[in-house]
């Protein structure tokens, strides 16, 4: 299931977070209550029941703590991407070093692609890739095909004319049992037929980037009608203060790399 998981891999803000890229207009982070909602987040992943891996913060890389764009993990495969930012690109090698480590089979999206995995949002064994300013057409063609190759089915959905969402998992997210949290405006697309949906009200559609966990589900703090219409769901719901990450575009789901397991890699990572 596309919602279980075991372990994540994260990375803290590192001193040049606030030299990240940032289009939210709303004044620069304060690092150390980053840092602070960041160990919240790393807390909440263990509630959940995840072992957490942490990486260790590279001031080269501002944007380096949004890890989730840096590689798509699933059982059969892991997959590092090519990031659609230049000042992003460095980021992809410690991640490919921790992965070389975890799984047998890494693959990696190369030039002229791109991809972003907030771009990536997993529905059990089938994966919506969104295009967008980041991911680009052929980095989507190459995902598909490493996808396809193992089994999975994949299907692409534009974002690019949506200038509110910098990612696809910005405004979708997968919440089990044949359900997505959809923001506000996020279209009707042929691909969510067969889907139950929950949407988010206009003024709350920065909740939409949730994530499902285990019997959990990680939400922004302060977004009550989304919160009830979870709650109704009977999934335990972990409410999480953002504020310095929404600062920088960032949103739940791109503060950490989740899986259950990968193919067995050097270094298994065990039960937890
Ligand atoms: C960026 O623009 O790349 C970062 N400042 C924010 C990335 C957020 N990632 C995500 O939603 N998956």
């Amino acid at each position: 299931m596309s919602w279980k998981f075991k372990h994540a891999l994260v990375r803290p803000p590192s001193a040049s977070y606030a030299q990240g890229l940032t289009s939210a207009g709303q004044g620069p982070p304060n690092l150390k209550l980053a840092h602070a909602q960041h160990a919240e987040y790393c807390d909440a992943l263990r509630r959940c029941g995840l072992k957490v891996q942490t990486l260790a913060p590279d001031e080269r890389f501002p944007d380096g703590t949004f890890v989730e764009d840096t590689a798509v993990l699933a059982d059969r495969v892991a997959i590092v991407t090519l990031p659609g930012a230049p000042t992003r690109v460095g980021e992809v090698a410690s991640i490919s070093a921790a992965l070389e480590e975890l799984s047998a089979d890494l693959q990696r999206i190369v030039a002229p692609g791109s991809v972003d995995g907030g771009d990536i949002c997993q529905a059990e064994e089938h994966f919506f890739i969104g295009l967008s300013a980041r991911t680009n057409d052929a980095g989507a063609r190459q995902l598909a095909d490493i996808l396809r190759a193992r089994g999975y089915t994949a299907s692409t959905i534009d974002i690019r004319t949506n200038r509110k969402l910098l990612h696809l998992k910005s405004g979708i997210a997968y919440l089990g049992d044949r359900c997505l949290a959809l923001c506000s405006d996020f279209p009707e697309v042929p691909e969510f037929s067969g889907y139950r949906a929950i949407r988010t009200v206009a003024a709350e559609d920065y909740a939409a980037n949730c994530v499902r966990i285990n019997q959990h589900v990680l939400i922004a703090a302060g977004y009550p009608r989304f919160a009830d219409a979870l709650g109704r769901m009977g999934i335990a719901i972990v409410a999480l203060d953002m504020s310095e990450f929404r600062k920088m575009d960032g949103g739940l789901s791109c503060l950490s790399l989740r899986f259950d397991t990968l193919p067995a890699g050097r270094r298994s990572v065990g039960p937890r």
